[in-house]
């Protein structure tokens, strides 16, 4: 286990991205695990040459960073995931075009469309991920807070939420 694990800071608080299917801020300050996921912003270098954006371990990721890996080439239509993780901690980021995430905890469902560079979505432990709706050449690049173990992976939905609740 990454002990370095440490509360998401986001960079630019005001310019939090908002989810589709918004589960976040219920009235009453109530929150789900699905709370523990969010969009991070990175820095930003505006250049009329092109932009740059720079991520630094221990400074923008709130874990210790173990194995990055991208997806690529995915065909229109296909969907990745459909699994949760039982310890790993991950950022996604639209490193070119879009797709969508839809994050489930068991109980809630949000819907999150990445489509910027210089914006990660983190997801915690145990959380559902699916992600579709990939654009003609999109990027999805993952820092991931472990390496490669197919043991960490729950791959039945119902097993998921089986554990997710407590059952
Ligand atoms: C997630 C999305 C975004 C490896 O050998 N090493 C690796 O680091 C990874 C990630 C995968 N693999 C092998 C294991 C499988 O035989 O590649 C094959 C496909 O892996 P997986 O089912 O994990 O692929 P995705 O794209 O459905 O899911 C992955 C991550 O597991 C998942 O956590 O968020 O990418």
């Amino acid at each position: 286990m990454n002990d370095r694990i440490k509360d998401v800071q986001l960079l630019t608080p005001n310019e939090q991205m908002r989810p589709e299917g918004l589960i976040h801020g219920v009235p009453g300050g109530y929150t789900t695990p699905l709370s523990n996921c969010r969009i991070m912003y990175f820095p930003k270098i505006h250049d009329p040459a092109g932009n740059l954006t720079f991520i630094e371990g221990g400074n923008h990721i709130p874990f210790d960073i173990a194995r990055t890996y991208y997806l690529y080439d995915v065909p229109g239509g296909s969907s990745r995931g459909s699994h949760a993780h039982k310890g790993l901690h991950q950022v996604l980021i639209a490193m070119s075009g879009s797709f969508d995430v839809v994050l489930d905890d068991g109980t809630h469902q949000t819907r999150y469309h990445l489509n910027r560079s210089y914006c990660g979505l983190y997801i915690c432990p145990m959380i559902w991920r699916r992600l579709e709706n990939f654009s003609s050449g999109s990027v999805c690049m993952v820092l991931a807070s472990q390496t490669y173990d197919e043991a960490d992976y729950i791959r039945d939905y119902d097993e998921f939420r089986q554990a997710a609740l407590g059952k």
